[in-house]
Parts: structure tokens; sequence; C-alpha cells
């Protein structure tokens, strides 16, 4: 038998088989036996690189697997390069406390916020000006389109290349609707997304990565559906706020915390307009969560 070795990506695990997408084509692999020995079904995620042993037509081997950039949990996906943060500029509103939370979400996960500022077909010019000056000086990836018009997608696509991502976002803005308008012949009806989340813990969920064009990789199942915030000391918390950062060290108390301190380089930054005050309210509550929660949790517990 002509066999060769390749390496290639999970996109899907289903009954004991894994859907490996390498160089354009997709193999429908069985584990190598030294891995079932383990009978742990998540030692492969959705995003694994791994090496395949070619067999007949479409069937192949897994025979192991490359190091993990990192691993989400919501929704299982391994190597995930950014996540989208889709909200709509209208219908719904957009709530800037969620989109805060995700941001904090996704940098105390280490993995790259895109924003994604949906239904600009029916969004007046001032919220798009809002939003623009809210997170103008972070810099992160953001992108105003609609998806239902299919207006403005060139820049995401873009962006999605090459690349795993995962999309969260509330119900309502679009994330269906978005993946639809990337990916055409994939047909999600609009609200199957939160039908997904909403199953049953009796019914095994498969996350399937969607091989859009030009290599890039979407999770079908949106991400960060907890709200809750991870276990983050209250001192940490600063760092996951890009726009703070280049101002922390400059307080009078190394031990500052911005709420009321003196001599606090980040109130001054506030004050002063370098940071936008309706971001920092957000820290201020974040912050105060977190220091709610340790006051609550003896010491030493580890959760
Ligand atoms: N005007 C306008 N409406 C949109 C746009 N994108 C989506 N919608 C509408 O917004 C509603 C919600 O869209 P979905 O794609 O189901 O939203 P979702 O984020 O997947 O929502 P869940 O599945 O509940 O999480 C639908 O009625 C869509 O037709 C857009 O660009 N403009
Ligand atoms: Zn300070």
């Amino acid at each position: 038998m002509n066999q060769r070795e390749t390496e290639g990506t999970i996109i899907k695990g289903y009954s004991g088989f894994y859907y490996v997408l390498a160089g354009g084509r997709l193999y429908t692999c069985s584990l190598r036996g030294k891995f079932r020995l383990k009978g742990d079904d998540r030692v492969f995620l959705p995003g694994d690189q791994v090496r395949i042993c070619v067999m007949e037509g479409d069937k192949g081997v897994i025979e192991g697997v490359l190091p993990r950039r990192n691993e989400l949990l919501r929704p299982p996906v391994a190597n995930v390069d950014q996540v989208l943060l889709v909200f709509a500029l209208a219908a719904p509103d957009p709530d800037f406390v969620l989109v805060d939370r995700l941001l904090v979400l996704a940098a105390h996960a280490g993995i790259q916020p895109v924003l994604v500022w949906n239904k600009a077909d029916i969004a007046s010019p001032e919220r798009v000006a809002q939003v623009q000056a809210l997170y103008r000086d972070i810099s992160i990836a953001q992108f105003v389109l609609s998806a239902r018009q299919g207006e403005n997608l060139e820049g995401l696509k873009g962006l999605l290349e090459d690349r795993i991502s995962v999309v969260a976002g509330p119900s309502g803005a679009g994330k269906s609707t978005l993946l639809n308008a990337l990916a055409p012949g994939l047909s999600l009806k609009t609200g199957e997304v939160s039908a997904k989340i909403g199953r049953g813990r009796h019914t095994t969920r498969h996350v399937e990565l969607i091989p859009l064009a030009s290599g890039a990789l979407v999770a079908d199942t949106p991400g960060f559906s907890t709200l809750y915030l991870p276990d983050i000391s209250p001192q940490d918390l600063p760092e996951l706020f890009p726009e703070m950062v280049p101002h922390l060290g400059s307080c009078r108390f190394a031990s500052c915390l911005h709420k009321t301190e003196p001599d606090c380089a980040v109130i001054e930054a506030v004050e002063a307009g370098q940071i936008h005050r309706q971001r920092y309210d957000h820290y201020l509550m974040f912050l105060n969560e977190l220091i709610e929660r340790e006051r609550q949790a003896p010491k030493g517990r580890k959760s």
C-alpha cells in the first residue's frame, strides 16, 4: 500500500473518527492504538494540528499531535487565534458592559479579540462614532459591517484567512447571519447558534470548525457563554485593560488598584481624557466584583 504522512488540522471529532483538513482535502481518520489507551475523548480537539498517515482514498490514521498553543473550554477548540466579539450597533443596542467583559475574558485567555459591529445598515452615524471613540485607543481590530446585507465583509474575511477563530456575542447580534454571510453554503438557521448552546447535557455536542475560503476556520458554536469573570486577582485586572498598561507603574503606591488612591496615574489619565471614562467605570465595576469574590472566598481557597 502506498502510504505517506502529512500534517493537518482536526475540524471535527465524531463517533471515534476525526475529520482532518490537510492541503485542502478532508480525511476521515482513526486513531493509532496508542492514543486509544488513554480512553479520553478530549485528547484531541478541533483545532489540533496532527500528523496523519494517509491510507487509500480519503482515509487516514492520526500518528501524532503537535503541541497546543492554547485551549478554549467553551467551545472546546485548540489553537484559537482570535475571537470575534459580535455586537449589533442597534436592535439590540450594544451592552458596553458586556463588550468590556468579553474583552477581559479574551485578554485573560490570551486570545486576540476582534470587535465586529454588525447591523451597520440600521445604525445611526452617532452610534458608529461612539463605538469608534470608545475602542480607538486600544489597539484591536474593529469592523463595522452588515452581515445581512453582506456589506463591508472584505476586511474581516482577510483577517480570518489562515487562522482559527471563535465567535462570541449576545443573542440577536447576528452571529449566525455573519457565519452564513462568510460561508454561503452553510445555511445555519438564524437563531440556531443559541439553540446549540441550549442543548441538554445528555446530547453530546460536537463542535465543528467550518472551513471558509483561504484557509479560514471558524467554530460553529459561540464561545465565552459564561459571563462570570475567571479567577483573576484584583491586582491583575489592570493589565487586562490595554489602555491602562502604559500608566501602570507610575502610581504613588506600587499596590495601587486605581480606585481612589492619591497620585494615581490611571485616574490622572482618565481625567486627562487619555483613558475613556466609560472603560474606566467598567474597570471599577469588574474590580469590585473581584474584590467582593476574594472577600467571600477565604484566602488559599483554589477553585
Ligand atoms: N438589519 C440587520 N439585521 C440583521 C443583520 N444581521 C442579522 N440581523 C438580524 O438579526 C436577527 C438575529 O440574527 P442572528 O444571526 O440569529 O443572531 P445570533 O447572534 O446568531 O443570535 P442567537 O442565535 O440568538 O445567538 C435576525 O433577525 C437577523 O436577520 C444586519 O446586518 N442588519
Ligand atoms: Zn493607580
